[in-house]
């Protein structure tokens, strides 16, 4: 059976044994469609089913959230944690808490963090988790309770050399700082069991701004490359949660101008510059990116008609599709590096592959939230904190390396350029090598 063969038949069991999960089978279909060279190369990978393996998480544990609204009502919410990969180290990856979460969302998640985490080059296996409660419009003593009562089962499978959470979409400095205040008091000990923790109790500098920061670390690299840099260049962000933020920040420190970010709701334009302080002040409070006033305007997707020469999408998957895609391009944009996890489709990944432009994929692009995570939790286990400055640096040289990874197995592997292609096989041998290890066993 011919590589390309093998791979299909590996997908058709994923779609027979996964069906309406549309988000997952995405995810899976991309890694997929990038790995018969490497199956060619390597034939020991298909006797040992090593792929077949890959595709299926190890653990899938779902469970009730009950919690009570301040009228004393009673809710009921679905959690989830995909114990996706521990070959090359315990189970990492964020918690989302959107009121669009189910299965395949979690698994999708999950699986990217896989090689995401590979890629890092630090000791971290793939994991997703969260739940459907919608943090929208609720108050802080709702989230306090969803948290702690979110944890209360949560507890029982995690721990710092099992299973480490962080944040995601909805679950930022506030939430982890109630998962983990509840972690503490079921556990009885203090561990880095959680990362993206405040300051004050065990948090690493620079792990708030670490995907920001480094997604823009990733695409200097990528524009290098071209002679090129963020001086004086157009930027638009999706999104204007965390990850955007920083992204705005770093962007603009190295030259370029931010003209557009957005939210759920629609986008700001401004040509002088989207005022951070403004949209900082507006989300501190949990606000709508409405309030800033008379630049608004409804609808989300349409941030891509702006023109500029490089896009950051850092809101959710899929948010950029096959015409916004060509928008871009007709517009002059070189440069597209994702902050969000898979939020191009895969047409528009097309579009962007066949006019040229340089493409970042999330799972390089924004390796830097959970590298940064996995420096927390080395800084936990010393018992000691590193200052900004040397986080950063580790942060930058972390980036640095994972484009040079990437970029050399796209080389490697016969296509020289394609960063999604290098990405999911520099990440994906070193997993792979790490099963065969270990041998057949789960
Ligand atoms: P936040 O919750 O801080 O911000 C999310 C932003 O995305 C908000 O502006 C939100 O708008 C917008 N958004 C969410 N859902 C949608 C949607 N369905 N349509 C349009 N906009 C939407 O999350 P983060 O910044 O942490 O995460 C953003 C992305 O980055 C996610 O894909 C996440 O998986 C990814 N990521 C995050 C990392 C981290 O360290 N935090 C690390 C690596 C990747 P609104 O407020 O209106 O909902
Ligand atoms: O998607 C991601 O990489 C994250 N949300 C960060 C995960 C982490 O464990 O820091």
């Amino acid at each position: 059976m011919s590589e390309q063969a093998y791979l299909e038949e590996i997908f058709a069991q994923v779609q027979a044994r996964n069906p309406n999960q549309p988000e997952f089978l995405q995810a899976v279909a991309e890694v997929l469609s990038t790995l018969a060279p490497v199956i060619r190369r390597r034939p020991e990978l298909q006797r040992l089913g090593v792929v077949e393996r890959m595709v299926e998480p190890e653990r899938i544990i779902i469970f009730r959230v009950s919690w009570l609204d301040d009228a004393n009502r009673v809710h009921v919410n679905r959690g989830y944690r995909v114990q996706f990969n521990s070959a090359i180290g315990p189970y990492k990856g964020g918690l989302r808490f959107h009121r669009s979460v189910n299965a395949s969302v979690i698994k999708f998640l999950g699986f990217e963090q896989i090689f995401k985490n590979s890629l890092t080059g630090l000791p971290i296996g793939g994991a997703k988790g969260g739940s459907d409660f919608d943090p929208r419009g609720k108050s802080e003593w709702e989230i306090m309770r969803f948290c702690q009562s979110f944890m209360t089962e949560l507890s029982r499978h995690i721990g710092a050399d099992t299973d480490i959470p962080a944040g995601d979409i909805g679950v930022g400095g506030r939430e982890i700082g109630y998962l983990y205040g509840q972690y503490h008091r079921l556990r009885n000990e203090f561990t880095g069991a959680i990362t993206g923790k405040g300051q004050a109790y065990g948090g690493s500098h620079v792990r708030p701004e670490a995907t920001g920061y480094g997604l823009c670390y990733f695409t200097e690299e990528m524009l290098k490359e071209k002679h090129d840099s963020f001086e004086g260049k157009r930027v638009v962000i999706s999104g204007s949660g965390n990850v955007a933020v920083y992204a705005h920040q770093k962007a603009t420190e190295l030259g370029a101008t931010v003209v557009a970010m957005s939210d759920s709701g629609g986008f700001v334009y401004d040509a002088n510059g989207i005022d951070l302080a403004r949209v900082r002040e507006i989300k501190d409070r949990h606000g709508r990116l409405s309030e800033y006033a008379e630049a608004y305007q409804e609808g989300s997707r349409g941030i891509w008609n702006i023109p500029c020469e490089i896009a950051l999408p850092c809101a959710t998957q899929n948010e950029l599709e096959e015409q916004d895609a060509k928008t871009l391009v007709k517009n002059g944009c070189i440069c597209i590096a994702e902050g969000a996890n898979m939020p191009c489709t895969p047409k528009a990944v097309r579009v962007f592959e066949e006019s040229g432009i340089l493409y970042g994929p999330s799972k390089a692009a924004n390796a830097g939230g959970v590298a940064t995570s996995a420096l927390e939790m080395a800084q936990n286990s010393m018992r000691y904190s590193w200052d900004f400055s040397k986080v950063d640096a580790r942060l930058r040289d972390i980036m640095v390396s994972i484009y040079r990874n990437a970029s050399l197995a796209a080389e490697e592997y016969g296509k020289a350029g394609n960063l999604m292609f290098g990405a999911n096989i520099a990440g994906f041998l070193k997993v792979a090598d790490a099963m065969l290890s270990h041998g057949i066993s789960y």
